[in-house]
């Protein structure tokens, strides 16, 4: 599936500010400094379409971004702010601030939340809220371990299954750096947001679903 053309469209810290729910909307969530920037960078194949930092904390609106992809269709990918970084208050437990929560459980077209893991530190505390909270709301969650390459080649695949079965879920491994993983998410993503994939790409799903 080719990206024709990828674009920052607006950063908004206000609920009256997000853009009108046009087009199917995937969010990307995750620790601070976990690399959600990144992993967006790498599924639209752009470099720097998404400013990332090794400073904690660098995302701190709701940046949306806009792909055109081949036969039209349009999808856009929101980098929400990391968690984890200020530590939060017993009050604050179980909220995740008005902008996310109001953008969580107001938009029509948001059909999934990317939630993104560092496949070393595997889920924490917030992580399992945050899994907790998006069920609650009945959307959608791709639960990706992220920084792959970060750890010794033989020690993926254990590392993963470790992560699934606690999880209970499927996980996504990734790298942002090699781009490892890119294909199979950026696919579930668009099944997700209901885009048809060209027929040269379910090519040998095809096949398989024939015999
Ligand atoms: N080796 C490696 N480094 C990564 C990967 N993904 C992100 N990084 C690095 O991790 C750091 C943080 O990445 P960001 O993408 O800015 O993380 P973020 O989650 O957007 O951070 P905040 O916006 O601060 O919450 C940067 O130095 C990235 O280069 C990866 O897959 N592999
Ligand atoms: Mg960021």
């Amino acid at each position: 599936m080719k990206i024709h053309d990828a674009r920052f469209l607006l950063s908004s810290t206000d609920h009256e500010q997000l853009p009108p729910p046009a087009y199917a909307e995937i969010a990307f969530a995750g620790r601070s400094n976990v690399g959600k920037s990144s992993l967006i960078n790498s599924l639209a194949q752009r470099k720097k379409l998404v400013r990332t930092s090794n400073k904690p904390g660098a995302t701190r609106a709701l940046n949306f971004f806009r792909l055109t992809l081949e036969g039209d269709a349009t999808l856009d990918l929101v980098d929400l702010p990391g968690y984890g970084y200020a530590q939060r208050s017993k009050s604050e437990r179980r909220s995740w601030g008005p902008l996310i929560e109001s953008f969580l459980s107001t938009r029509p077209g948001l059909r999934a939340v990317v939630l993104i893991i560092d496949v070393r530190r595997g889920l924490e505390d917030d992580d399992r809220e945050l899994i907790d909270y998006l069920t609650s709301l009945e959307l959608g969650v791709f639960l990706v371990a992220t920084k792959i390459d970060k750890i010794p080649l033989h020690q993926r695949k254990l590392r993963v299954e470790a992560i699934k079965k606690e999880a209970g879920r499927r996980v996504f491994p990734y790298s942002s750096e090699t781009g490892d993983g890119r294909d199979v998410l950026f696919r579930s993503l668009l099944r997700a947001a209901s885009i048809e994939l060209p027929a040269k790409d379910e090519g040998i799903k095809l096949a398989d679903e024939r015999s």
